[in-house]
């Protein structure tokens, strides 16, 4: 095929040739009047104005057509600079989310607002979900703002928690601070509630399951938590929440089973996921612990949950007989002469905060300054201290959960 000027010019030629070309081909008869004669010039004339217009034209739209090529690979080359430039932008991002965001504002490739950082962010292509997770989990009004707008673009419309969960800790990657995880997960209660209205009383009843069913997922998929909770405690666990109210048990259970099923997938497992961040480490076991005032070691099931030690005579038992707050404890190991006893202490600076039940049944103060613990071997006595050592390092997250739970109950108060 020609170019676009020759087949411009050609078809203009096909439009003029018939004139020009009769007057070439007629020969110059010699025995015409002057006023023939006068006509035949005319027509010469008009011929070569004709074959200098079809230049012209020809030279016109050589310059229009390659005007238009020159044109084309600007557009081109434009293209791929700007390619390159987002390519740049996005691996700037992966390494410093904030100075990438910068970079492709300044370069026009995104507009500095909060609805179109969040689409970038929320397309993800070529982006890092730790890099978008620890942008959206900034303080800053901006992030905050991009922040709301990435999880509005999230549709949960009809879908059950776990399944908005899934497709919410699926499009970044949960960051491990507590306040950065509080500001992400109050926006996706509000969205949710938003979503499906009528589901849960309040945003904080969302919040609370959602943290429910992710320590859920750690407990039931983390090979480390020995404990696997059943239906039935997860039920009682998530009693109340519903701003004093019960959420259905059927809603618990489908949760339940779906996570049980389907554990969570979340992007880019590095060892300091959600799933590590929530690891779980309730235990229970019989252990030797001496008396307070009177020296005697006593058998006692100890559980550990909800940063407590609970001993109970028997495992049967409703009633602890003692219970020992872990808060501002220290653990230390105890080197003993008989290798047969596996010792470990609790201790504290002042007299330990802790309480019993005496023999008459009240429930009085504990005597301790310290309290000893024998495990039976040297790998329980290991797994206990680890155990308590996780539960005694103040976390966040549990008191996180618990401010939020303190609001529920008050609001319920009120
Ligand atoms: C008792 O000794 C038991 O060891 C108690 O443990 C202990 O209470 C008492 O400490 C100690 O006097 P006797 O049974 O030989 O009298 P448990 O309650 O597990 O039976 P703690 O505080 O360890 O529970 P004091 O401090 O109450 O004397």
């Amino acid at each position: 095929m020609g170019t676009v000027s020759e087949l411009c010019v050609s078809s203009l030629q096909t439009f003029l040739c018939p004139a020009v070309k009769s007057s070439q081909q007629t020969p110059v008869p010699d025995d015409l009047t002057p006023e023939e004669q006068q006509e035949l010039e005319n027509i010469r004339r008009r011929k070569q104005e004709l074959l200098e217009d079809i230049q012209r034209l020809k030279d016109e739209i050589a310059e229009v057509t390659s005007e238009i090529e020159n044109l084309g690979s600007t557009e081109e080359r434009k293209n791929m600079q700007r390619n390159k430039q987002v390519a740049m932008g996005r691996k700037k991002f992966n390494m410093d989310p904030k100075k990438g965001i910068q970079f492709l504002i300044e370069n026009d490739l995104l507009k500095n607002t909060s609805d179109d950082i969040a689409q970038f962010l929320y397309k993800g292509e070529g982006l890092n979900k730790t890099a978008i997770g620890d942008y959206l989990g900034e303080r800053d009004d901006l992030n905050i703002q991009v922040l709301h707008a990435f999880v509005e673009l999230h549709e949960f419309t009809d879908l059950n928690l776990v399944q908005a969960l899934r497709q919410f800790l699926w499009s970044f990657r949960l960051p491990g601070e507590a306040q950065k995880i509080d500001r992400m997960m109050e926006a996706f209660a509000q969205r949710y509630c938003q979503c499906n209205s009528g589901v849960f009383q309040s945003t904080d009843t969302c919040y609370i399951l959602s943290f429910a069913i992710i320590m859920l997922n750690t407990s039931l998929h983390n090979p480390n938590v020995k404990d696997k909770p059943t239906v039935e405690r997860f039920i009682s666990m998530n009693r109340g929440i519903n701003d004093g109210g019960d959420l259905p048990e059927d809603l618990l259970r489908n949760l339940y089973e779906s996570i049980k099923n389907e554990p969570f997938k979340i992007p880019e497992d590095d060892g300091n996921d959600l799933t590590h961040t929530f690891f779980n480490p309730d235990r229970e076991g019989w252990l030797l612990k001496l008396g307070g005032r009177v020296k005697t070691w006593k058998r006692r099931w100890f559980i550990l949950t909800d940063n407590c030690l609970y001993y109970f005579e028997y495992t049967t038992d409703k009633e602890p007989r003692g219970i020992i707050p872990l808060e501002n404890l220290s653990i230390k190991e105890v080197e003993d002469k008989k290798p047969r006893n596996l010792i470990f202490d609790l201790i504290s600076l002042h007299l330990i905060k802790a309480c019993k039940t005496e023999a008459d049944g009240r429930v009085v103060e504990g005597n301790h300054t310290f309290y000893r613990i024998s495990a039976p071997t040297a790998e329980e006595k290991d797994e206990w201290m680890n155990s308590i050592k996780a539960a005694i390092s103040r976390d966040p997250f549990y008191e996180m959960l618990a401010a939020r739970k303190k609001k529920v109950s008050s609001m319920k108060r009120h």
